[in-house]
């Protein structure tokens, strides 16, 4: 059994402790919803949910928009941030007052102070859309945390070590949960299973995750 077993996952207000400096935060995001959700409409009407191709070529379930000076882009010279859509050939949408304000306390809440994020990435997951295990390491500074903002669908997050044949723990990330981590555990492998079909009241049958980093 697992201390988010033991202390369940679902209580608003609960902080879960998964590593030295990672944290997940029940329900940190509930107050900010109703202004979360329109500056994501407006996003993904300037920016639409595209789905990336691997550096292997693969096509990835999880479809993905970005806002702020730099998005994440893939194209034949590999993956990279930039400060422009490659499918507008605009700048990405700004990012929006409510969620770097909402990124900020959530980064101070969890020990990591003066966060000043610089990309905020937005993954979508309809039913059976997942992430394998990876490192975020394309960032160009290690030492600044990563906040993630669950929405809508619950998933279940996979939470490994070092290296890729770590075991990763399981852990549930509901609606409006935000999960912080950095310093040591910056470069831990993580993924999300593949999403189930329950609908979420409020956002229907898909998932959203907002990612914010300091990438520049
Ligand atoms: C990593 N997104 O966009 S972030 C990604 O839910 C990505 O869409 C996932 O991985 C998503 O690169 C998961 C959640 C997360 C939480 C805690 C972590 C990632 C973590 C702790 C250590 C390392
Ligand atoms: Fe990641």
């Amino acid at each position: 059994m697992t201390s988010w077993d033991l202390f369940g996952d679902h209580d608003p207000g609960q902080r879960t402790r998964l590593g030295p400096q990672a944290w997940v935060l029940r329900g940190f995001a509930l107050p900010w919803i109703d202004e979360l959700l329109p500056a994501l409409n407006r996003i993904e009407a300037a920016a639409p949910f595209r789905h990336m191709r691997t550096p292997g070529g693969f096509m990835m379930s999880a479809a993905l928009s970005s806002c702020g000076p730099l998005g994440w882009t893939s194209d034949r010279r590999g993956y990279r941030y930039s400060p422009i859509d490659p499918e507008s050939g605009l700048v990405w949408p700004a990012m929006p007052a409510s969620f770097l304000r909402l990124a900020l306390e959530a980064a101070a809440a969890a020990g990591f102070e003066d966060f000043i994020p610089d990309a905020c990435l937005i993954n979508r997951y309809l039913p059976g859309a997942r992430m394998s295990l990876h490192q975020d390491k394309n960032e160009r500074d290690f030492h600044a945390p990563i906040v993630s903002v669950s929405l809508g669908m619950s998933a279940t997050f996979l939470f490994g070590g070092h290296a890729r044949s770590d075991k990763a723990a399981r852990v549930p990330l509901h609606h409006g949960d935000i999960a912080v981590w950095g310093g040591v555990d910056r470069l831990r492998y993580h993924g999300v299973l593949p999403l189930g079909e329950t609908p979420h009241p409020r956002l229907g049958r898909r998932r959203i995750n907002l990612t914010f980093r300091k990438a520049g």
